[in-house]
């Protein structure tokens, strides 16, 4: 059940990479790196390991530089790092563990103590992926929520100011979709917005962002020019036509506005593209307007 979880053990002497391995078989992945380059490479590289056993004394860069190279980088500041290492003085065990280390255990190496802390250890990291993947999605729909859109649309953002990156902002309603829920009661409701959100997402490219603002409205984030989103947005208002999920036929209004350096704020552009949805709302629904 746990098999999907990876551990990358690192230590310069085989003997112990092959005890804490066996320690581990059947419970874990196990990765293996003779050196601290050979760690932070394994660590930076998909699948990252779920956790990392580190030895501190080793030839070139020792356990501590390494942990300190890794929790000074973003992209791998999250994975837990547990020491296992001779050095058994209080100063080192306290050293290593303000490094950032969730745990330090001293050699000799005992397997038995090496899998139950590995174990308490990876419970936690399950857990607070868990956490954190119901923090950012919808549960609904299973897209990305309000939360994690706004979050990532500031990242996004900050990169059209900073290198002139195209991005386009799309808001999207449902057309009369209370009547959906009138008609034909808010279950169904419910598996008509599942229906859309999933139309919506398997139209959209890999780095398009789509997530559930609320309600019955969907936000895009689109690597994209005002005019590129546009054509690909109406293709999108036209298989959303055509899907008539459960037999029903269902419709959207769409409002674009494209981002930049001088406008890369996310409210005033959510703002902007809700007037763009007003307006298609007055022209008869079921159309773009940029
Ligand atoms: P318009 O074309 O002007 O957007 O009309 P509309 O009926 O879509 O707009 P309105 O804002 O009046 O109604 C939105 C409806 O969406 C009302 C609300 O009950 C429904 N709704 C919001 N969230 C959910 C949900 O999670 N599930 C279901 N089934 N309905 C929802
Ligand atoms: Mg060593
Ligand atoms: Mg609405
Ligand atoms: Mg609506």
């Amino acid at each position: 059940m746990m098999e999907p979880y990876t551990v990358l053990v690192v230590d310069d002497v085989k003997t112990n990479l092959m005890i804490m391995g066996q320690s581990l078989k059947g419970l874990y992945q196990i990765l293996e790196a003779s050196s601290g380059a050979q760690c932070l490479k394994l660590a930076r590289s998909e699948p990252q390991p779920d956790l990392i056993l580190l030895d501190v004394v080793m030839p070139d860069l020792d356990g501590y530089e390494v942990c300190r190279a890794l929790k000074s980088d973003p992209a791998t500041a999250e994975i837990p790092i547990i020491f296992v290492t001779g050095k058994d003085s209080d100063e080192d065990e306290q050293y290593g563990l303000e490094l950032g280390a969730v745990d330090y255990i001293t050699k000799p190496i005992r397997p038995a103590i090496v899998r139950a802390r590995v174990c308490a250890h990876i419970q936690l990291k399950q857990q607070r992926d868990r956490l954190q993947s119901m923090a950012m999605h919808d549960q609904l729909t299973g897209l990305y929520n309000r939360h994690f859109l706004i979050e990532c649309a500031s990242q996004r953002l900050a990169r059209v100011a900073r290198h002139r990156n195209p991005m386009t902002l799309v808001l999207m309603d449902v057309d009369h979709f209370k009547r959906v829920n009138d008609n034909y009661g808010h279950h169904v409701g419910d598996k008509v917005l599942i229906e859309v959100a999933r139309l919506l997402s398997t139209n959209m490219r890999r780095e398009d962002v789509v997530a559930r603002l609320g309600g019955e409205e969907f936000v895009m984030l689109m690597d994209c020019s005002l005019d590129n989103a546009a054509a690909k947005v109406e293709h999108l208002r036209h298989l959303l036509e055509a899907l008539e999920p459960d037999g029903i036929k269902v419709t959207g209004s769409f409002g674009l506005v494209e981002a930049s350096p001088y406008n890369a704020d996310f409210s005033h552009l959510l703002v902007l593209a809700d007037d763009g949805v007003y307006r298609a709302k007055t022209q008869g629904r079921n159309c773009v307007v940029c």
